[in-house]
Formats: structure tokens, C-alpha cells, sequence
């Protein structure tokens, strides 16, 4: 059986990260509601072991995870890099999230942990093979969880290759301000004018569409569960402005801001979990949660036009991205 360890890091307020080595997956993370309570702010399971059972994996949900080498989807079987070809996993005509075996089902190596009075870090790394799942390249990845005396969780993922490969990582943690029940109250706000068409696989035409008059727009901020609301699973070009997308919930008082150097967040809201050992046996409604993956554009690989993934042996992926919590002042 997999060895599974897993570690707590606190800052000075006492905000508090569990993460386990694997997947290098966010397991909790608890920050201060109005009442002055701490509440799990992300989905999780009650012990890293439900992790790896057969009934949470057939789910597929990805809770909490390291997602690559590539996160998101990539339409044809076939790669083309640095002129060779390269065959990767499909299911269902689609290549998703990395493959059969993705960065969220590996072993990571825990590099490092900073426990300061302020502050905490963990630093752990994977090294993908040459070939893993089908890409070139061995590719080395770290990542860093950070709690910052701002009260915010950043999230910087390294990665360098031997080979010219594509990367594109992300975190898959579903977010609920209230720590459960659903997000439907939650008010969102996404800094974004356009937004990818895509296919009845969710693979993207190419075409950036206008948000204006659509369910799209988030751009003012606006209760999730509005009348157009069918639920997310869709990819949001970033603007240029330094906040990118902000939620809160008028309940838990909770308000959370998303920045990132990445171009776009695929916002994805399920619409209901399955029966799952839930940490502290809590209960989800609903849309239960949201998730911000700040990343590149799904299939860019097809898509000349969309900014590159390519990752060359001289070159370092760097994934910034950083979750900021605080209270709505009433
Ligand atoms: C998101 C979605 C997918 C998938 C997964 C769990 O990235 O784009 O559709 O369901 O998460």
C-alpha cells in the first residue's frame, strides 16, 4: 500500500493547510469566518487514505490535487513537439487532466518545510519521466504552499525539462466559504471579457467569445445562483488587472480573492457530489462548490493562436497563483 504522508502548517492568525504528499493535494484549509469560528474552507475527505479507495477515484473529482502535466483538456491523440510525435491517453476523444496516471495520483517528495513565527511553507517535488503518460521530457516540478501573514494561500509551481514538452499545472481545490451546504449564495465576481467557445466535449472551437450579455459575465460582482445560472465548467481569459476573481459569502462572512500571473481560471461548479466521507461528516447541497483553476487554455497545443504551453530545456514554468482570505465588512 502507497505510503501517505501528510503535514499541517499554521500562520500567526492560525490559519491552518493540510496537504498530503499525494498529489501534493490541498486536504483543508481553515481560515476565521465572522464569528471568529475556524471552517474548512476547501472540499475534503476525512482521512488521506479515501484518497486512493476505488470509490472516491471513480468520481474523478480531483479534490484538492495537483493536476498535469497537463491540466484541462487536449483534443487529438497525437502530439506534435519540437517535430515528433507523441501518442497520449484519450477517453471519451479526449485527453484530460494529464492522462490516465496524472500528477494528483503520484507520490511527491516533501523538499522542505519553513515553520515561522508569521509564516509557514512546504515545498514538494515530482520528477515526471521521460514518456510518463506520453510526454517528452523529463519533466522536475515543485511546488510551494505558502500561508503568508496576509492571510492568503500562494500557490508557485517550478518546473524545468530536458526535453521541449507542454506543462500546464494547476491546483483542483472546490471551494465553499461557509464550509458547506452550497455556493448558490456565494457572490462571484470574475475579472474576464471573454470567454472560450467550445464543443460538446468541452474542447475549445478556438473563438473567444464576449462576455457582454451573456452568463458569462461576472465582471460586477453578482449572486452565483441568478437566473441564468446553469453551472460552470468553462474557461475565462484573464484581464490584465491584478485581481482576477473574488467571492464571498454574506454567511460565513468569508471573502476570498483570487490573483495569478497564469491567463485564464477554468471555473468549474459541480452540480452534486456523490455520498463521499467528507471531513468533519460535513453536508453538501447543490453546486456544493467552485473551483478557480488558474492555468493556460485548454488545448492550446491545437490552438497556434492561444498563448503557448510549450515549456524548452532552457527555459522555467513558473504558476503563480495566490488565494487571499479575509472578513466582508458589514
Ligand atoms: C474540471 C473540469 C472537468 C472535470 C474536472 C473534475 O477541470 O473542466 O470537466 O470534471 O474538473
Amino acid at each position: 500500500m502507497a505510503v501517505i504522508n501528510t503535514y499541517t502548517l499554521k500562520n500567526k492568525n492560525n490559519f491552518e493547510l493540510e496537504v498530503s504528499t499525494i498529489g501534493a493535494t490541498i486536504l483543508g484549509l481553515k481560515v476565521p469566518n465572522k464569528y471568529g469560528d475556524f471552517i474548512n474552507v476547501v472540499v475534503g475527505l476525512n482521512s488521506a487514505l479515501d484518497y486512493i479507495s476505488e470509490d472516491y477515484l471513480e468520481n474523478k473529482l480531483y479534490l484538492g490535487a495537483t493536476v498535469g502535466r497537463y491540466a484541462g483538456r487536449i483534443s487529438k491523440k497525437e502530439l506534435i513537439i519540437a517535430s515528433k510525435k507523441y501518442i497520449i491517453h484519450h477517453e471519451n476523444n479526449i485527453h484530460l487532466h494529464g492522462g490516465e496516471n496524472g500528477f494528483d495520483k503520484k507520490t511527491w517528495v516533501v523538499e522542505s518545510i519553513e515553520e515561522g513565527a508569521t509564516t509557514s511553507q512546504i515545498t514538494l517535488s515530482y520528477l515526471s519521466k521521460h514518456l510518463e503518460e506520453g510526454y517528452p521530457g523529463n519533466l522536475k516540478i515543485f511546488v510551494t504552499y505558502t500561508l503568508t501573514d496576509k492571510n492568503s494561500l500562494k500557490i508557485t509551481y517550478r518546473a524545468t525539462t530536458d526535453k521541449t514538452t507542454i506543462v500546464n499545472l494547476t491546483n483542483h481545490s472546490y471551494f465553499n466559504l461557509n464550509g458547506e451546504g452550497s455556493i448558490l449564495n456565494h457572490e462571484l465576481l470574475i475579472n474576464s471579457d471573454f470567454y472560450l467557445e467550445v464543443d460538446e466535449n468541452l474542447v475549445p472551437s478556438g473563438k473567444l467569445n464576449s462576455v457582454e450579455k451573456t452568463r458569462f459575465d461576472y465582471k460586477l460582482k453578482k449572486r452565483i445562483k441568478n437566473i441564468n445560472f446553469k453551472g460552470l465548467d468553462d474557461t475565462f481569459v484573464l484581464n490584465k488587472s491584478k485581481l482576477k476573481a473574488e467571492i464571498t459569502s454574506e454567511k460565513s462572512g468569508v471573502k476570498m480573492k483570487v490573483y495569478t500571473n497564469q491567463p485564464a481560471i477554468v471555473a468549474y461548479t459541480p452540480k452534486k457530489f456523490k455520498n463521499l466521507p467528507f471531513k468533519e461528516n460535513v453536508k453538501y447541497a447543490d453546486y456544493p462548490a467552485i473551483c478557480f483553476e488558474t492555468q493556460h487554455f485548454p488545448d492550446a497545443p491545437s490552438n497556434k493562436h492561444f498563448p503557448s504551453t510549450e515549456l524548452n530545456p532552457s527555459e522555467t514554468y513558473l504558476n503563480e497563483t495566490t488565494f487571499e482570505f479575509s472578513i466582508v465588512k458589514e
